[in-house]
């Protein structure tokens, strides 16, 4: 009997420490962490629709409320969606069936670590209420942060409990791959998407605890009366800057990793392909990432002072990291080569997801020349870079794997039609926000300025931007809708859709019950996730 006719008790949830639940409790809060920040990006767009305050009587009031938007929008899509989505919603629902585990190992920690997420998201959500909202965009740097009135306390405090939350989540899955696995089931039989988010925990392990460090020391600063950012008592403003894109540059890989990871997923289910040089695609695309991530941090301070040979050294390691990202995108596009490919809805938010990432990826090699950079930087052709990558690609990532696993989730199939709609709002969407926005950033716009009384020749473009987020907007709503819709009365799945060979659909019901697995999962030396037929 499948757990889906039982009855709906909230107390079961509130308490539960089955993985596929607690992946479920992400999935929510992050969507709805999303929806929040999306309706901010919408407020940003239009504010700078025209010049001049738009959605202000003042100049003063724009500007603080702009700030505002901004900090939630950034703070709330990176730390509150897309990391938690991807390492939260999917990794917890997944990876576990993927591996043929029961659960995680350490389910009442996974729990703990679930609760200080929506802890962080309830946190983040009081800056509406309490006076003086943080005004600090998503990277908090002094000395503006240090002198605002804003509340840069619920930053820090934030930035804490979902730090946390990921570091003990981290520990939880590596321990589950480590010592979970199904008996007979060897390194070089785990899914792409096992090993996407076995690369990103690694990443988030080591790197989040210096972000956690450096929020830290601003809180000090602000608060207890200590000078690690203020150069007129001998700290280093620019310290802050290092420390946190020492954590943050790899935290776009935690990021892109587990995207591509679902990618790889549904374009080998969807050409009935196996995977393109796998093993290129681990253990130099994956892993060679890890192994670079932290040494690039710097082509985000180009602009700041420092020795050239550090600006140079890390504008030759920032052009390595072509290396594995290309040698995945080699073994994701290999594995469309010759396919039996068909095209639901899931298929064509991740061949849109290979179109974004190239965008997002080729737009980040004139970033990653000085030269060149010390023109773009702080212009919105940065922003539009890492919209492209962060803003888009990994979202649709998250999409696609919603929509792939979703007769999994729930038993049932979305509705089509409407997913179909929606997906070409949100790409055609999306593509009219953010080609303007590397068009006037080219020519000088300048990022995170509310308004643009210097460039008045902007307000065009600036007005596309807004309609493309108008139509963004919408394709989102009906997306969201039809997730809600499908899964109060959408039509009953079949037990595997898409017809994969991986565990989650050929060894368990939809959804699958306590357990997950009717009898205990054995695998043979030559099996693997991706067994097609047709090769
Ligand atoms: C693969 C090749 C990539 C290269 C060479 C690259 C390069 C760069 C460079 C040099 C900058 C700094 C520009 C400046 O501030 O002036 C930048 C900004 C950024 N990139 Fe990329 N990038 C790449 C991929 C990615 C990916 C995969 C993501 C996310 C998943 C990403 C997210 C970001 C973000 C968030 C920023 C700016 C953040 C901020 O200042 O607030 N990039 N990129
Ligand atoms: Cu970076």
């Amino acid at each position: 009997m499948s757990a889906q006719s039982e009855k709906f008790k909230l107390s079961e949830w509130i308490f539960t420490t089955d993985h596929k639940r607690i992946g479920v409790l992400y999935l929510i809060g992050s969507i709805a962490a999303f929806g929040i920040a999306g309706i901010m990006a919408l407020l940003i767009r239009i504010e700078q629709s025209s010049l001049g305050p738009t959605l202000a009587d003042s100049a003063m009031d724009a500007g603080n409320q702009y700030n505002v938007w901004l900090y939630f929008h950034g703070a709330a899509m990176i730390l509150g969606f897309l990391i938690p989505g991807l390492t939260g919603f999917a990794a917890n629902y997944f990876l576990p069936l993927m591996i043929g585990a029961k659960d995680v190992a350490f389910p009442r920690i996974n729990a703990f670590s679930v609760w200080l997420f929506y802890t962080g998201i309830i946190v983040a959500l009081l800056t509406f209420i309490v006076p003086d909202a943080p005004d600090i965009m998503w990277t908090g740097y002094p000395p503006y942060s240090l002198v605002t009135s804003g509340n840069t306390a619920f930053y820090v405090f934030t930035v804490h409990l979902l730090g946390f939350s990921s570091i003990l989540g981290a520990v939880n899955f590596l321990v589950t791959v480590i010592y979970m696995r199904a008996p007979g089931m060897g390194w070089n039989q785990l899914n792409m998407f096992v090993w996407s988010t076995v690369t990103a925990f690694v990443i988030q392990l080591v790197f989040v605890p210096v972000l956690a460090a450096a929020v830290t020391m601003l809180l000090f600063d602000k608060y207890m009366g200590t000078h690690f950012f203020d150069p007129s008592a001998g700290g280093d403003v620019l310290l802050y800057q290092n420390l946190f894109w020492f954590y943050s540059h790899p935290a776009v890989y935690v990021i892109l990793l587990p995207a591509l990871g679902i990618l790889y997923e549904i374009v080998a289910t969807f050409s009935k392909n196996r995977i393109f040089n796998y093993k290129a695609g681990v253990y130099g695309g994956m892993w060679g990432t890890v192994l670079i991530s932290g040494e690039v941090w710097v082509h985000h301070l180009y602009v700041s002072g420092m020795p050239n040979w550090i600006r140079i050294g890390q504008m030759v390691s920032t052009l390595l990291i072509s290396i594995p990202v290309g040698l995945m995108a080699i073994s994701l596009f290999g594995t469309l080569y010759r396919g039996s490919i068909t095209f639901s809805i899931p298929m064509k938010y991740a061949v849109a997801c290979l179109f974004l990432f190239l965008v997002g990826g080729l737009t980040g090699i004139p970033l990653a020349i000085t030269a060149l950079d010390l023109h773009l930087s702080e212009t919105s052709f940065v922003h539009a870079h890492f919209h492209y990558i962060m803003g888009i690609f990994a979202t649709f990532s998250v999409f696609a794997g919603v929509y792939y696993w979703f007769p999994k989730m729930t038993g049932k199939m979305t509705d089509e039609k409407l997913g179909t709609i929606g997906f070409w709002l949100n790409f055609v969407g999306v593509n009219i926000t953010f080609i303007p926005l590397f068009i006037i950033g080219i020519d000088g716009m300048p990022r995170r300025y509310w308004d643009y009384e210097m460039y008045p020749q902007f307000e065009n473009w600036h007005f596309v931007a807004m309609l493309g987020a108008i139509m963004i907007g919408t394709g989102m709503a009906l997306t969201i809708f039809n997730w809600i819709k499908s899964a109060i009365n959408g039509e009953a799945s079949s037990a595997n859709p898409w017809r994969s060979a991986s565990l989650e659909w050929t060894h368990t019901v939809n959804p699958p019950g306590p357990g997950n697995f009717l009898e205990d999962v054995k695998v043979s030396e030559e099996w693997t996730p991706y067994d097609y037929a047709k090769r």
